[in-house]
């Protein structure tokens, strides 16, 4: 029943930060998906009669994908394929689900907060054997075989019902067809104080989660309403649609501003969160307060300690360069080791086996622990969660105390989206070109300590990452960060990220980007980045 199909390679098939992201009609090509398919399975080796996991965050295209893998997966010598019901299981289940039941590995089929539908966003990203993403020499072994392929393999075989939960056999390998939110939702129970949260439901205390109609939707209505006993509604938005409900699933202030509106309202709720498509970002806002992700890093593992989970206290923390330096005042004062990566989640992994580190978290609304090796959106929801009822205080109360103890890290990141690509390149490698002589001068009265190109030398596996972010550095423990997006689909996107440290808590009331004007004006006079991009403002500040 297997068949060996001719095929020629594509040129484009470079994952990027996080997996294979491009346009919909672009994986609809023919031999588009099974030649990626193809490269993955061509460039790992010994998972003859394994298992893989499969499942996807519900978008346009997912269930045609799933139907695609599993046929590739049998003719490859799978012993096993994993799947969730309807072709479904968020980022951290699947990875949850990797580790479970020790499979070889995963596909995961999601192009994460980007939009989705006929003409939005597809992608397919690889993770590994610990659960998570393929490290970057796997990625490129995929991207070197993508380029000479010439076949690949594939059965016959009619559709598996995906919606039925069971085991079928395609050509002699098992399908097994699980509930996506189950295994997940017991490990949460496990890690968290759930009476403790259910009683503070009792006592009144109102929640709004946005799933964004994005696969978050039955993991929150099972575990905040199910068995938390959150009130009915506490969970909107909770059915996957494969557009998204015409929405773009990026639980920022500008896609979720009707989220955060309801929290600065009069009659806000006590705590409101979002997840994005695949179910790996959080979004976090307390009654009157936005936590941006830098800060909801810090104070989260600042207080970890009070779920059961993590009740013996953190080994390390992780964060990506990009993000604020918060957490490493909070490091620094428990006296464990902080560890600065570049962006992608698939950094934090060998961190995360050896034991080094416990929590980590980046700037991009991601936040996870050892607990699975993803970002985990619903898990920082329920440690805050459990934080909140183990406190008894609000979260601005949270962060106030917190910024009294370890200073602010004003922060902000501004995007400039779909800039031309040679555009954006060509300000990236000019600045960099300015870099050895910008220490020791000042700009708008600031003084330039150091800048530098960020290289990482991981410390489990020695691999060198190389020009990771343009880092400039100035007196006081401020800084500006520009690096371009790996994730996006069209032209570059160039990310500028701002950060001021403010010990005073007499000034930790200001307006965040007024507070951070002076770096934003500098920022543009060294990388010209208004002149270069063409564009007058960001596309999207979060
Ligand atoms: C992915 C990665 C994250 C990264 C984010 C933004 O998130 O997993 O590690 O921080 O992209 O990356 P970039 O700045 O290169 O666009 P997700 O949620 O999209 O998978």
């Amino acid at each position: 029943m297997t068949k060996t199909v001719a095929t020629k390679p594509f040129e484009d098939q470079q994952p990027g930060t996080s997996g294979l992201r491009k346009k919909v009609p672009v994986f609809q090509q023919p031999h588009y998906v099974e030649n990626f398919l193809q490269s993955i399975f061509d460039a790992v080796e010994g998972f003859e009669g394994k298992t893989l996991v499969l499942g996807g965050d519900g978008r346009y295209y997912n269930r045609e994908v799933v139907q695609k893998v599993i046929a590739m997966a049998a003719a490859n010598g799978f012993g096993r394929v994993i799947v969730g019901q309807g072709g479904i299981l968020s980022t951290p289940a699947a990875s949850h689900i990797i580790r479970k039941y020790k499979a070889f590995g995963g596909i995961i089929l999601s192009a994460s907060h980007n939009p989705g539908g006929p003409k939005g966003d597809f992608g397919i990203k690889y993770n590994v054997g610990n659960g998570g993403p393929a490290p970057e020499k796997v990625t490129n072994a995929i991207y070197e075989r993508s380029r000479a392929i010439s076949r690949y393999v594939t059965v016959d075989a009619p559709p598996v019902d995906i919606d039925r939960i069971g085991t079928v056999e395609v050509a002699g390998m098992t399908v097994e067809i699980i509930d996506p939110v189950a295994d997940y939702a017991q490990m949460m129970e496990e890690l968290f104080d759930f009476d403790a949260i259910r009683k503070l439901f009792k006592s009144g205390f109102r929640m709004r989660f946005d799933a964004m109609h994005a696969v978050t939707g039955p993991y929150a209505k099972e575990i905040l309403e199910g068995r938390l006993g959150a009130p009915d509604h506490t969970a909107r938005n909770y059915h996957p649609l494969p557009d998204f409900g015409g929405h773009h699933p990026d639980p920022n202030l500008v896609h979720a501003k009707h989220l955060y509106d309801a929290l600065m309202a009069p009659d806000a709720p006590d705590f409101g969160a979002a997840s994005d498509g695949d179910g790996d970002r959080n979004l976090v806002i307390g009654r009157g307060i936005f936590v941006t992700p830098s800060d909801s890093l810090a104070m989260l593992a600042a207080n970890a300690h009070l779920a059961p989970g993590y009740k013996d206290g953190l080994k390390g923390i992780a964060r990506s360069m990009p993000t604020s330096a918060a957490a490493d005042r909070v490091a620094e004062k428990l006296g464990i080791g902080i560890y600065e990566t570049p962006t992608g989640w698939k950094f934090f992994g060998n961190l995360l086996d050896a034991g080094m580190a416990t929590i980590c978290g980046e700037e991009s609304a991601g936040t996870g622990s050892n607990h699975v090796r993803e970002k985990d959106g619903l898990w920082a929801v329920l440690l805050w969660l459990n934080i909140l009822a183990a406190r008894g205080e609000s979260v601005m109360e949270i962060a106030r105390k917190h910024w009294a103890t370890y200073g602010r890290n004003y922060y902000s990141r501004h995007d400039y989206e779909e800039v031309e690509a040679d555009r954006a390149g060509r300000m990236i490698e000019e600045l960099r070109a300015k870099l050895p002589g910008l220490p020791g001068t000042s700009v708008r009265g600031m003084k330039i300590e150091k800048a530098d190109d960020f290289a990482y030398h991981d410390p489990v596996d020695g691999s060198t990452s190389e020009h990771q972010g343009i880092r400039i550095f100035f007196e006081g423990n401020s800084r500006i960060v520009l690096r371009l997006s790996g994730t996006g689909t069209s032209g570059a996107t160039v990310r500028l990220y701002i950060e001021r440290f403010e010990p005073d808590p007499a000034r930790h009331d200001l307006d965040t980007q007024a507070a951070l004007a002076d770096l934003i004006a500098a920022a543009d006079d060294i990388a010209g980045i208004h002149a270069h991009t063409g564009r007058k403002e960001p596309s999207v500040i979060t």
